[in-house]
């Protein structure tokens, strides 16, 4: 009984998921579903690449949180349209709104809400799925939350400068993660000192024009 209601979910969702997506192709709007534990870093790296990118694409940012607006303020500061979803509260999403700033957007990031479980289990129409391993949760997250690591197109190393103050084997990670995932890109970087910073914008650029050309749909 339980599996047949969590199939019912799933197909709900994805059903809404295509019809985000269909929105987000017609209006040629690149998304990014970014996406980690609690505190690896999501809206650090997400300001790091607003400075990169600000000026150059149209970019507006979701941010997905239990309680709170921290996270939209931090975005509000750069300058860029920042709407917060709470997900123990009210949605605040209107259509209408959506579908009049898609017409100006190229392209939307949405911070989901701090797990590294269940945001893998729901799509929400983006083009890419961007996850978040930060060095202090440990080298042996790839094997115990495997679901992360196999849905997603990109992985980021955060918090590079904090190797050799706790034990994480950068190697066996990626060995782990390509196992499960041989076509995951995986970048490692210090979102602090800034080491590896300039290769998240130039993927992202990459993927927004690549997206243009083509302007057909991933799935
Ligand atoms: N040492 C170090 N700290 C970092 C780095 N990146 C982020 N931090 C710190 O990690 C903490 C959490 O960063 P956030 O960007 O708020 O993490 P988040 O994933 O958005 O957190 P939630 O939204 O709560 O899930 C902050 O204190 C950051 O300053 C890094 O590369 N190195
Ligand atoms: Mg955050």
């Amino acid at each position: 009984m339980r599996i047949k209601v969590m199939q019912d979910i799933m197909a709900a969702n994805d059903l809404i998921a295509r019809e985000n997506r269909r929105i987000f192709d017609q209006h040629e709007v690149f998304v990014v579903n970014l996406m980690s534990s609690p505190g690896a870093g999501k809206t650090t790296l997400l300001e790091r690449t607003l400075v990169a990118l600000k000026n150059e694409f149209a970019i507006a940012v979701i941010e997905g949180d239990i309680r709170g607006q921290l996270d939209a303020e931090r975005i509000g500061r750069y300058g860029v349209p920042v709407l917060q979803i709470n997900t123990g509260g009210e949605c605040h999403l209107d259509a209408n709104m959506i579908r009049n700033a898609l017409d100006r957007l190229e392209l939307l990031v949405i911070e989901n809400v701090g797990n590294l479980v269940c945001p893998a289990e729901f799509k929400v129409g983006e083009d890419r799925k961007v996850m978040i391993l930060s060095v202090p949760e440990g080298d042996d997250k790839p094997y115990k939350y495997p679901l992360m690591f196999m849905g997603s197109q990109v992985m980021v190393i955060n918090k590079m400068d904090l190797l050799g103050m706790v034990d994480f084997d950068v190697e066996k990670v990626e060995q782990a993660v390509l196992a499960l995932n041989p076509e995951m890109d995986i970048f490692r970087l210090s979102c602090k000192t800034g080491e590896g910073m300039e290769a998240g914008p130039d993927w992202l650029r990459g993927q927004v024009r690549r997206e243009r050309q083509a302007g057909t749909p991933c799935w």
